[in-house]
């Protein structure tokens, strides 16, 4: 789009003219460094704020943006007093006292995505839940590439929203976080999903409900609604008179499972769309991942043929029931992505039989008594680590044995004496990395990193 189209629709929407608004920028990390280079291409005169002392992104800004106010090492009055317009980073909380006194003072609020769908034409494709947004919005992606189509793919995944401008496309794939879409108004996505509802990030929202809410706000608009129909919470999110798509991996829907010629299938209205043999992902979730993506793929019309190719070369991302060794007859799975409880009972809820499990980590508010019917079910042994071990063990109560770790090198050493031929060993944490991690990745790392050593 011209800059002047999107001016006119910045004007219109958010009363955000560059002539006489004040826009601040509230973060400076990915998010906050795309949303200076969108503001300074249209000409709007800004300022950052970020309450740390050296935000990521800062060198960076310095050196694009010389002449541009940054206020660091907390969120300075001055810098909320004077401005119309905040675009709050995800990072940031809405609940933080500086943005709070500016909304009471008038300031619109607006996010990073706000901005983006105010600058495309191009069908938006919105992907939301618990778990499964990565893997979902990367296969989407590959889905779009395989039918011919140019698609810019980004959101939480990794690249922001706005630095996807800078490139043409026939069609945007984005992830969103609650955090995302609890600030943002003028989505309107073309076709949109809640791909499931599980407790996440209780230490931000204040509940589940409030949570969901946040979700649900990705169906906002009048484009096409792919609903989990196996998910209660994300089914009572249908809205009346839209066009919607269900997918289920339990029961009869749009898009599901069935029995064709004897092998389980993904059918689409009755119809083989490919077999289920035929996914190289490991983990029934992963079945459901895959018609989600078929179904947001055909809301927005991408070839059927297509999709199924590019399904069939997927083999899902790394930190995600990944498989890491076969030693002495042990399988190793890195799942190190399951942050929260829901995945990690997904994972668990994919094995025949029972497995040994490696947990724990940072909780986030989450009730771990949740986890207890599916380790019940599906674990053999369990062993903890990181700040919340004790929470998983009160919460277990001796439903299972289990064993304490001070690292992951000590973790996985427990495991391999556990171990019998036949077994599946899984790092599933079903909490954050971040009490004793970089991120979720350097704990996939290091848990691989000591699992191949058991091999020398
Ligand atoms: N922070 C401060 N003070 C500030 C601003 C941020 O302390 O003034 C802290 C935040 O509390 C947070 C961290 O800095 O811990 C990063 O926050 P940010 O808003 O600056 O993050 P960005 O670098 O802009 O990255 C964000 C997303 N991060 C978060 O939502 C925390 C990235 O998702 C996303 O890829 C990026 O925008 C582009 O869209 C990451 C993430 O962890 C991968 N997301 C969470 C998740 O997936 O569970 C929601
Ligand atoms: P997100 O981006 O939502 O965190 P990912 O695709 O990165 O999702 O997967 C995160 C974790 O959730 C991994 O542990 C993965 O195995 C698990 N997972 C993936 N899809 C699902 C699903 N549909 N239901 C439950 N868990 C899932």
């Amino acid at each position: 789009m011209e800059n002047a189209a999107i001016i006119k629709r910045l004007i219109s929407r958010f009363a955000l003219d560059p002539r006489r608004t004040k826009v601040l920028i509230v973060g400076l990390g990915v998010t906050g460094l795309s949303v200076a280079k969108y503001l300074s291409k249209l000409g709007f005169n800004f300022a950052v704020v970020d309450s740390r002392d050296n935000p990521p992104a800062l060198k960076e800004f310095t050196e694009q943006m010389p002449d541009v106010p940054v206020f660091t090492g907390r969120f300075s009055e001055e810098a909320f007093l004077v401005a119309s317009h905040l675009v709050i980073s995800p990072g940031v909380a809405l609940t933080e006292p500086a943005i709070a006194q500016a909304v009471l003072n008038g300031s619109v609020i607006m996010s990073d995505i706000d901005l983006f769908a105010c600058s495309t034409n191009a069908p938006i494709v919105a992907i939301t839940g618990s778990n499964g947004k990565s893997t979902v919005t990367t296969v989407l992606g590959e889905m779009a590439k395989a039918s011919g189509k140019l698609v810019g793919i980004g959101g939480n995944l990794g690249t922001a929203a706005l630095d996807l401008l800078d490139t043409p496309a026939d069609l945007f794939v984005l992830e969103l976080s609650s955090f995302q879409l609890e600030r943002t108004t003028a989505l309107n996505a073309a076709a949109a999903t809640v791909l499931n509802i599980s407790a996440d990030h209780l230490d931000r929202h204040q509940n589940v409900d409030e949570y969901a809410g946040a979700k649900q706000r990705v169906f906002d608009g009048n484009g096409a609604m792919v609903i989990n129909a196996d998910d209660e919470r994300v089914n009572a999110m249908r809205r009346k008179g839209r066009r919607t798509y269900a997918f289920s991996i339990r029961q009869a829907a749009d898009f599901t499972l069935a029995k064709i010629d004897g092998a389980e299938c993904l059918v689409y209205g009755g119809r083989k769309l490919m077999a289920l043999s035929e996914l190289r992902l490991e983990g029934r979730h992963n079945a459901a991942n895959a018609l989600a993506a078929l179904a947001l793929g055909v809301a927005v019309g991408l070839n059927p043929d297509g999709m199924c190719d590019a399904l069939r070369r997927f083999r899902g991302l790394p930190h995600r029931m990944q498989r890491v060794a076969k030693i002495n007859d042990v399988i190793w799975i890195n799942d190190s992505k399951a942050t929260n409880i829901g995945a990690c009972v997904a994972a668990l809820q994919g094995y025949d039989s029972k497995v040994i499990l490696l947990a724990g980590g940072e909780a986030k508010g989450a009730d771990m008594n949740e986890l207890r019917p599916a380790v019940e079910e599906k674990v053999k042994s369990i062993v903890l680590m990181g700040k919340d071990a004790g929470l998983i063990e009160q919460a277990l109560n001796g439903c299972v044995p289990s064993y304490r770790a001070q690292s992951m090198q000590e973790a996985v050493r427990i495991a391999a004496g556990l171990a019998q031929a036949g077994d599946t060993v899984l790092l599933s944490p079903a909490c954050a990395s971040l009490d004793q991690y970089k991120n979720y990745q350097d704990r996939g790392e290091k848990f691989t990193k000591a699992v191949l050593e058991l091999a020398v």
